[in-house]
C-alpha cells in the first residue's frame, strides 16, 4: 500500500503527547530504542519513521482524529508502534487485555464503537464479527500492516483536553466502564513521574509489563519516551529472563507479583543489580515482608506508588529520603488528595477514610455513562477513589482497604460481581460469594463460595467449565467451594467478611 498524500488533518503537534516523545527522540535519534535478547530492534530515528508510517496508514483507511481504535494484540514492537501511530495520528487508543474472551469483548466493541478494531491473529479479539475494518496485527515490524506506506504524516494537533485513550475498567455493577484519558492527563502525569524519580539520561528501563493497562503503558513506556531512553523489552514477564537482563538495566517496575517471582529466583542476587538505581512496585499492596527481603537480598528500597486507571499516578515515596514500607508516599506534585470519614469529614491524622483526589491527572469521566461519572465524583470535582486510606504526620499514606468489591490478583483487577453473575446463571446454582483470600504469588487469590440451589445437583467442574468460556482467565476462581446456604447478617446481606476469614488459609496452606 502507498499512502501519497498527508492528511489535511495532520497539523504541527500542540498539545499532542506525542509532540513530548518526538521532542525526545529528534534529540536522541541514534539510541536504541527497543532491545530484544541483547539485540536492538529500533533506533529513536526508526521509533519516528515508522510511527509516521503507521499513522499515514491510519488516515489511509479513514481513521480521522477522535476515532477510536481497539487494539486486543500481544505486547511486540508492532503493537507498540501502533500505539504511538494513534497518538500521532490523534486516534483514541482502546487497548483490551489479550485474555478477554470473545463474550467479554462484545460489550466493549459495542460500547466504543472503534473505527477500527486491530487483533494478533489467534486472539479471540480476531474472530470477532464487527462491522467496522478489521485488520489483523502482524507481530513483527517487517509485516506490519503499515509495511508498504512510503509517506509519512506529522503529529497531529491536539488539545490538552481531547482524548488520547479510553482504558476500559470494571465496575461494582459488574458492568466494565471506559475511562477516557486526556493527552493533557497523559503529558501531566510523565512529566511529574520523569522529575519525581530522577529520571536520568543514561537510564535503561526494563520493561516486563503488558501494555494494555496503565501501569505498563503509561508509566514504565511513557518514561522511558519522555526522555528516548534505551527499553530492554521483554513480551511476558518471565523472572528468570528478567534476572539475565539485569546487569544491562537502570530501572525496573512491576506489580508486587514481579517482586515475590524475583525474590523466589536463587539467582537473584545483589550483585546482578549493581547498576540499577530503581525499583518501582504498584498496582496492588506490597507486603512489608516483600520490602524487607528485597533490602537484604537486592540492597534497594522498593519505591512504591499508588494510582488507578482514572488517575494514573497519584502518590509516591520519594526518590530521595526514606522509602517507607506500607505505604505509598505523599501525593505527587500538583495533585490534591484528601481522605474523607464516613460522615463526610476530613479524616484526622491515622483516621481511615475515603480518599479522594483531583488534578490535572485525572480522566474526564467515563465514556458515555454520564451518570457513572457524575456518581463517581464529589460536588466540588474530586473523584471517589474507593480505596480506604490513611494519612501520617509526614503526609504519607497508606492504602488500608477498599470500599469497592474488588480483588487485586497479580495487579489485575477482578470484581467479584462480574464472577458472580457468570456463576448465578449455572443451573444449580442458588447464589455466589465470590471473595479474595491471600495468595502466596498473586497477593489476592479468587474464591467462589456457591450455594446449591434447594435439591439441585452441582459440581465443581459445571462451575469450572461455565466460567472457563466465559471469563478471562484471571478472573477464574482459583477454588470454589459448594455449600447449601451462604451466610447472612440480620439485614439478609451475605457475609463476604466471615467467608474470607473462614478461607484465609485456603491458598497459603496448600502451598506450605
Ligand atoms: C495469569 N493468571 C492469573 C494472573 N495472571 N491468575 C490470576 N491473577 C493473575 N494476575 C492465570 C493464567 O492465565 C494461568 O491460568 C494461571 O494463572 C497461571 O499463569 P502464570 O503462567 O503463572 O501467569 P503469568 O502468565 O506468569 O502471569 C502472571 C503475571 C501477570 C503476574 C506475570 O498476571 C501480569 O503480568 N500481571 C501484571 C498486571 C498489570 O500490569 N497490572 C497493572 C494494572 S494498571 P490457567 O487457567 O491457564 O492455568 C493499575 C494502575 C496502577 O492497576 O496503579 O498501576
Ligand atoms: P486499576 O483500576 O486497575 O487502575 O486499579 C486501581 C486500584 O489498584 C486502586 O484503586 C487501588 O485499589 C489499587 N492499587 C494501585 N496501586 C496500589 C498500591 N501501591 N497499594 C495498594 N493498592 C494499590
Amino acid at each position: 500500500m502507498v499512502v501519497s498524500s498527508e492528511s489535511s488533518d495532520a497539523t504541527p503537534a500542540s498539545d499532542n503527547v506525542f509532540a513530548l516523545f518526538e521532542a525526545a527522540a529528534s534529540a536522541h535519534r541514534d539510541r536504541p530504542f527497543l532491545i530484544s535478547n541483547g539485540k536492538p530492534l529500533l533506533d529513536y530515528a526508526a521509533m519516528l519513521e515508522e510511527t509516521g508510517r503507521a499513522a499515514a496508514w491510519l488516515h489511509a483507511i479513514g481513521v480521522t482524529p477522535g476515532d477510536r481504535v481497539v487494539v486486543q494484540a500481544h505486547k511486540s514492537p508492532a503493537a507498540v508502534i501502533l500505539y504511538l501511530a494513534c497518538l500521532r495520528a490523534g486516534a483514541v487508543f482502546i487497548p483490551l487485555n489479550t485474555a478477554y474472551q470473545r463474550s467479554e469483548l462484545s460489550y466493549f466493541l459495542s460500547d466504543a464503537e472503534p473505527r477500527l478494531l486491530v487483533a494478533s491473529a489467534g486472539l479471540p479479539g480476531a474472530a470477532v464479527a464487527f462491522e467496522g475494518a478489521r485488520i489483523e496485527l502482524a507481530e513483527t515490524i517487517e509485516a506490519a500492516p503499515w509495511v508498504d506506506v512510503t509517506a509519512t504524516i506529522p503529529v497531529v494537533q491536539r488539545s490538552a483536553a481531547d482524548a488520547a485513550a479510553i482504558l476500559y475498567t470494571s465496575g461494582t455493577t459488574g458492568r466494565s466502564k471506559g475511562a477516557v484519558l486526556t493527552h493533557g492527563n497523559l503529558s501531566s502525569n510523565v512529566i511529574v513521574l520523569g522529575q519525581a524519580w530522577r529520571w536520568r539520561d543514561d537510564d535503561v528501563l526494563l520493561h516486563a509489563l503488558p501494555i494494555f493497562h496503565a501501569h505498563g503503558l503509561f508509566v514504565a513506556l511513557h518514561c522511558a519516551l519522555l526522555y528516548a531512553s534505551p527499553i530492554l523489552f521483554h513480551e511476558r514477564f518471565d523472572a528468570a529472563a528478567v534476572l539475565r537482563d539485569f546487569r544491562s538495566a537502570t530501572v525496573f517496575m512491576g506489580v508486587p507479583t514481579f517482586y515475590t517471582r524475583l525474590l523466589a529466583e536463587p539467582a537473584f542476587t545483589r550483585e546482578l543489580c549493581a547498576r540499577m538505581r530503581l525499583f518501582v512496585s504498584g498496582s496492588a499492596p506490597l507486603l512489608d515482608a516483600t520490602f524487607a527481603e528485597f533490602v537484604e537480598r537486592a540492597g534497594h528500597s522498593i519505591l512504591e506508588r499508588y494510582g488507578m486507571t482514572e488517575a494514573l499516578m497519584i502518590t509516591s515515596n520519594p526518590y530521595d529520603g526514606p522509602r517507607v514500607a506500607g505505604s505509598v508516599g505523599p501525593p505527587l506534585p500538583g495533585i490534591s488528595v484528601r481522605i474523607v470519614t464516613e460522615d463526610g469529614k476530613p479524616a484526622a491524622v491515622g483516621q481511615p477514610g475515603v480518599l479522594e483526589l483531583k488534578g490535572p491527572n485525572l480522566f474526564t469521566g467515563y465514556w458515555r455513562n454520564p451518570e457513572k461519572t457524575a456518581q463517581d465524583h464529589t460536588a466540588d470535582g474530586y473523584f471517589i477513589s474507593g480505596d480506604i486510606a490513611t494519612r501520617d504526620e509526614a503526609g504519607f499514606i497508606r492504602i488500608v482497604g477498599r470500599a469497592k468489591d474488588l480483588i487485586i490478583s497479580g495487579g489485575y483487577n477482578v470484581y467479584p460481581k462480574e464472577v458472580e453473575m457468570t456463576i448465578d446463571a449455572i443451573e444449580g446454582v442458588a447464589e455466589s460469594a465470590v471473595i479474595g483470600v491471600p495468595h502466596p504469588d498473586f497477593g489476592e487469590g479468587v474464591v467462589a463460595v456457591v450455594a446449591r440451589a434447594a435439591g439441585a445437583t452441582l459440581a465443581v467442574d459445571d462451575i469450572t467449565a461455565a466460567v472457563t468460556v466465559q471469563l478471562a482467565a484471571f478472573k477464574r476462581p482459583k477454588a470454589s467451594i459448594i455449600v447449601d446456604e451462604l451466610p447472612r447478617n440480620a439485614m439478609g446481606k451475605v457475609q463476604k467478611a466471615e467467608l474470607r476469614d473462614k478461607y484465609k488459609d485456603l491458598f497459603i496452606r496448600r502451598s506450605a
